[in-house]
């Protein structure tokens, strides 16, 4: 590139400001904006599953409205960083591609079951409450357009993140057997959360370059602890326990200490071993095939209004 365009690129990050998508970018600031943004857009879509899962079986009315709309707001979300990665010279259908054919990775979270209603509150509070803490920093964010859609997205997390605890402190308002249902829940869910932010820093091969750009804000380890941090107490207002005999808090660092995560778990998921890889991947596939004619039907009417336009 042109020092003057290098210059210009490094003058941005360091006085915090954004890259916008008419500026020069290095290709390895691009490619990792795609990665992180495709990833991301792509666990967003995948996330519909699990709890899409319980929206013919919600308890009432309430929660079926409740559910479905936020189901909808992460294909929404979806949509939103799709856009993001379009404009850094992306292919939305390329993306798709690359997801439907295990190409591109998503969260690991969405690979697990969602047994019983109790996981629909406890993926409100635990994941998307795990989803808040990565993305808020995220908001600043060197590359705009995914800084600024951090920030509607976040607020919207938010409130699901909300949904969950209040419905979670509804079940431990009501029978034994309703408060046993969030508990065994909290047991599966706890560790796979702890293993949303990402392997250890010591064997993250991206932070090192995504904090130099300022893409990242914190590293992978320290937004963990801080979710811990923040969670222990909301467990103990709602009366459930956290599945780790070494959780327990440390004086001396100002911090929960927490248990050993099981790496190897991760390592599964991530590769494609998880317990529900292989069907999320496939309905994935399945709604994109039976969707084709949506497709074809708006690029024709696209076209002929186009084409009247010019007229
Ligand atoms: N799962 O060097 P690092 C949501 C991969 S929230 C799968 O540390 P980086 C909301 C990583 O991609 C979930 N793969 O990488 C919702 C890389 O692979 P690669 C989505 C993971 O990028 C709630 C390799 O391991 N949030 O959807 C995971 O610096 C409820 C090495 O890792 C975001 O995407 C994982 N957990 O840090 C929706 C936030 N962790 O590409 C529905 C934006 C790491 O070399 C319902 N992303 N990997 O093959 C980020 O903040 C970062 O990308 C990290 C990873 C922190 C996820």
């Amino acid at each position: 590139p042109q020092p003057d365009l290098q210059r210009h690129f490094e003058r941005t990050i360091e006085r915090d400001q954004r890259i916008e998508p008419r500026d020069w970018l290095p290709e390895g600031y691009r490619k990792t904006m795609i990665r992180m943004i495709a990833q991301h857009a792509h666990s967003e879509i995948i996330g519909m599953q699990p709890e899409g899962n319980w929206i013919t079986r919600a308890p009432s009315l309430r929660r079926k409205a409740i559910l479905l709309a936020k189901v909808q707001d992460e294909a929404g979300h979806g949509l939103y960083l799709y856009s993001a990665a379009e404009t850094l010279g992306a292919d939305r259908a390329e993306l798709t591609e690359k997801l439907i054919s295990g190409k591109q990775k998503y969260s690991s979270i969405f690979n697990y079951p969602t047994l019983t209603f109790a996981d629909v509150g406890v993926i409100g509070w635990l994941v998307d409450g795990a989803a808040i803490c990565n993305q808020v920093p995220l908001c600043r964010s060197s590359y705009g357009p995914y800084a600024r859609a951090m920030i509607r997205i976040c607020k919207e997390e938010s409130f699901h993140q909300r949904q969950g605890y209040e419905l979670l402190l509804t079940m431990m308002r009501g029978t034994p057997r309703q408060r046993d249902m969030v508990q065994e829940s909290v047991d599966r869910w706890w560790w796979p959360s702890l293993m949303m932010f990402g392997p250890p820093d010591a064997e993250s091969p991206h932070t090192e370059q995504s904090m130099a750009w300022k893409i990242k804000r914190h590293t992978n380890d320290e937004l963990r602890q801080r979710f811990v941090d923040m969670t222990v107490p909301q467990a103990e207002m709602l009366g459930v326990s956290l599945p780790d005999p070494d959780l327990k808090w440390n004086a001396k660092r100002g911090h929960y200490d927490f248990g050993e995560i099981d790496w190897s778990e991760f390592k599964q998921v991530v590769s494609g071993n998880g317990p529900c890889n292989a069907q999320r991947v496939a309905h994935r596939r399945a709604a994109h095939t039976d969707g084709a004619w949506v497709r074809e039907a708006a690029a024709a009417y696209a076209a002929k209004r186009a084409g009247r336009s010019a007229a």
